[in-house]
């Protein structure tokens, strides 16, 4: 790996580079919001546009020399409206979080109730987390899964009459199961709400046909461009034909509420680069990346089983598994996540729905595939990843959490020293000889 002005330039910085770049390579990426963009999505993001300032809109902006970048951005819009199926999409968002207030900001009042996914049932922060700015603007509202992973829609829609929610987030960031997305837009309905689709995790999938589209049920749609549909950080915010129908306004009130609400000038490469992004995922082969996203991600899902894993709702229809550790014992998931990313295995611990323990020693592992298959990675080698996932927690099957602050830690420590035994550089070793023959541009 050679840069051409950073080796000289800035050796320090080239190495750190060098660094995450040989980890990229060499590892598997199995974190489900994870993935790798194209050598084009690359090239845009570090193009010429990171020097252009351009607040405002195509036409209406702040600063002059916007004879590209209003192409741009125009661009980038029209392709997310084409594929998504919408009439209106704001391509600013830094990303998704941002994406989200935007929304908080241009549809309610400070102190007006929402709801969302509780984040320790797979919702996401900005979904009204106790500790997200979100919930202390606004009122939230969380609604949860059942223990099979469903949402409980029964629970929702009497919390819903009771609450009168101004607005209801839909999706999240650890569902293992399709979003009926079309039940939601029932009950939001009934009470005037409005139905808002965070699709972040599943947007590439939906694209792709391989998840249904909540376009036709939700009044906005966000989404980060960063995972399945495998673009740089950023988000869009989208206003459904439906939520036209209801406020003919929303797109007008998401612009303002980006800027001059909450954002300054956009970052038109990473918009440069989500066309780009967009333009790929229109692509016929685009379908069968994402057909084959959820055909890996059913046969990570049956190899873990076979090895005796517990997955939280028995599987997946989705990009992403959800493993529950609990039959070995609670909170071990930090232990898990370390003794895989020992082994070059790149997961993330993840609260299960009910979680006996906390967010820093959950319960469970989150792992996706979007990152292996665009690799081109397939079920024989989800077969692997099981057998080598199988065999770093039967090599910590006996690492058990103790229950105060201080035992904890000192188990930590001693934990990870033992993380330089050779068993782990031995499977990395493997999953190196695996990466090898999915060779991916990093
Ligand atoms: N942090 C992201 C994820 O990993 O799911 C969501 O924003």
């Amino acid at each position: 790996m050679q840069y051409n002005f950073l080796d000289q330039k800035d050796p320090q910085m080239a190495e750190l580079l060098k660094l995450e770049q040989t980890r990229q390579r060499d590892g598997l990426a199995l974190i489900p919001s994870e993935n790798y963009v194209s050598p084009a999505v690359m090239e845009a993001l570090g193009s010429s546009l990171t020097n252009k300032y351009a607040e405002g809109y195509p036409g209406k902006r702040y600063y002059s020399g916007n004879i590209a970048v209003d192409k741009v951005e125009n661009l980038a819009r029209d392709r997310a409206k084409s594929l998504f199926g919408v009439p209106y999409v704001n391509v600013q968002p830094y990303s998704g979080s941002p994406a989200n207030f935007a929304v908080y900001f241009a549809l309610l009042e400070p102190g007006d109730a929402f709801m969302g996914l509780d984040l320790l049932h797979g919702g996401h922060l900005t979904h009204g987390w106790k500790f997200s700015a979100t919930s202390k603007f606004w009122k939230s509202v969380p609604y949860g899964v059942l223990p099979d992973g469903q949402i409980d829609f029964e629970a929702l829609e009497k919390s819903a009459q009771e609450n009168k929610p101004k607005l209801i987030w839909c999706g999240g960031t650890a569902l293992p199961r399709l979003i009926d997305f079309e039940r939601f837009g029932k009950i939001a309905d009934e009470i005037g709400a409005y139905l808002v689709a965070d699709v972040s995790h599943i947007s590439g999938l939906i694209v792709g046909g391989a998840h249904p589209s909540p376009a036709p049920f939700a009044h906005l749609i966000t989404t980060t461009t960063h995972k399945t549909l495998r673009g740089p950080r950023g988000a869009m915010i989208m206003v459904t034909e439906k939520g036209l129908a209801k406020d003919a306004e929303l797109p007008e009130k998401i612009d303002k509420a980006i800027i001059p609400g909450l954002q300054g000038g956009p970052h038109m490469n990473a918009i440069a680069s989500i066309g780009v992004a967009l333009h790929e995922a229109s692509q016929p082969e685009f379908k069968d990346y994402s057909r084959r996203i959820v055909e890996n991600a059913r046969a990570l899902a049956d190899g873990l089983i076979e090895h005796g894993f517990k997955l939280v709702s028995g599987g997946t229809d989705n990009h992403l598994l959800l493993v529950d550790l609990t039959p070995g014992g609670n909170g071990r998931g930090v232990f898990l996540h370390e003794a895989l990313e020992a082994a070059h295995i790149y997961t993330n611990k993840n609260m299960i729905p009910g979680d006996p323990s906390t967010p820093f020693y959950p319960s469970g592992l989150r792992l996706g595939t979007p990152a292996v298959t665009t690799r081109a990675m397939g079920k024989d080698e989800m077969a692997l990843i099981a057998d080598f996932m199988s065999r770093v927690a039967e090599k910590i099957k006996d690492v058990q959490l103790p229950g105060d602050k201080e035992s904890r830690l000192a188990l930590l420590k001693e934990f990870r020293a033992s993380l330089q035994d050779a068993f782990y550089s031995d499977i990395a070793a493997e999953v190196k000889m695996l990466c090898d023959r999915f060779p991916v541009e990093v």
